[in-house]
């Protein structure tokens, strides 16, 4: 491997690095979208035909994400984020893990399963009831909440996704980890950064269409192998 500059680092994560805290993936084997059909509870149209069938899928989750731990892979990451000169952290997650590990420097590209958002006024809050009291909650004025995530056919936030592409556009190291790369517009970083020049480090548990773009794929769970390259990369090994 050769030894690249960590004065910049981008780091992209997708489901798979919380998969060891006990969350679910989306496209694996046990994943999310081999039990229930992403077209029924994470897309606009699916919240307006039934705001309580999709309200009671994300309190499942909520219920059981609280019961999870960050792992020592998103423990890395802060730890990552204090030593880098530039440090950015860009997630496709909506669970938390990465700020209750003490990650301070997050996109959150899909939002947060954490937050509530007004269907009138676009009104965001943070809410941390679980189980919610009431499906589906509603807003003081009245109108139905939702949670604060985006759906498949809805835009990312523009300021997000502007900071992320100068994120990848300007660092000399990008790490990509646990995901599987097919949701875009997130899936179009890491290549982004590699024309750019950065060198790319593709830590998954399995191959992905990413990794014939990777200069390095390193093939484990992140919790193990993000530890090792962190201490590899400093010379800490
Ligand atoms: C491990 C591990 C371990 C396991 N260690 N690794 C261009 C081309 C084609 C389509 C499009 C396009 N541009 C836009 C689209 C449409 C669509 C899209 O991308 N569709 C594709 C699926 C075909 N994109 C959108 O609609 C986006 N909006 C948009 O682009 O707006 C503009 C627009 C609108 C309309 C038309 C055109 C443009 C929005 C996408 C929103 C995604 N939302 C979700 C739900 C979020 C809320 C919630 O959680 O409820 O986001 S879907 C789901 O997928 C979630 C995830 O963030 C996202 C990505 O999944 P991720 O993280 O990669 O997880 P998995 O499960 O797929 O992979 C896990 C990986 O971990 C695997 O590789 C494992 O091997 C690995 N792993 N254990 C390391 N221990």
């Amino acid at each position: 491997m050769r030894n690249p500059s960590l004065r910049s680092v981008a780091v992209l994560t997708g489901a798979g690095i919380s998969a060891e805290s006990g969350v679910p993936t989306f496209r694996g084997a046990d994943g999310l979208w081999r039990q229930y059909r992403a077209e029924e509870l994470a897309t606009p149209q699916a919240f307006m035909r039934n705001p309580t069938l999709v309200w009671e899928w994300y309190d499942w989750r909520r219920g059981l994400i609280a019961g999870c731990q960050p792992n020592a892979a998103h423990r890395t990451l802060t730890e990552m984020e204090r030593w880098c000169e530039d440090f950015t952290l860009i997630t496709q997650n909506v669970d938390g893990l990465h700020q209750r590990a003490g990650s301070e420097r997050i996109l959150e590209l899909h939002g947060d399963i954490w937050r509530v958002r007004c269907t009138t006024d676009n009104t965001v809050c943070d809410n941390h009831e679980v189980p919610l009291s009431r499906i589906p909650p509603t807003c003081p004025c009245g109108a139905l909440l939702r949670p604060d995530v985006v759906w498949f056919g809805e835009s990312l936030d523009s300021e997000v996704m502007n900071a992320a592409y100068a994120a990848v556009e300007r660092c000399d190291l990008m790490l990509v980890v646990g995901t599987s790369a097919v949701v875009h517009p997130a899936a179009s970083l890491p290549a982004i950064a590699h024309n750019a020049g950065a060198y790319l480090v593709e830590v998954n548990v399995q191959e992905t269409a990413l990794s014939a773009l990777a200069d390095e794929v390193i093939l484990g769970p992140a919790a193990r192998e993000l530890p090792e390259l962190w201490a590899r990369l400093t010379g800490a090994l």
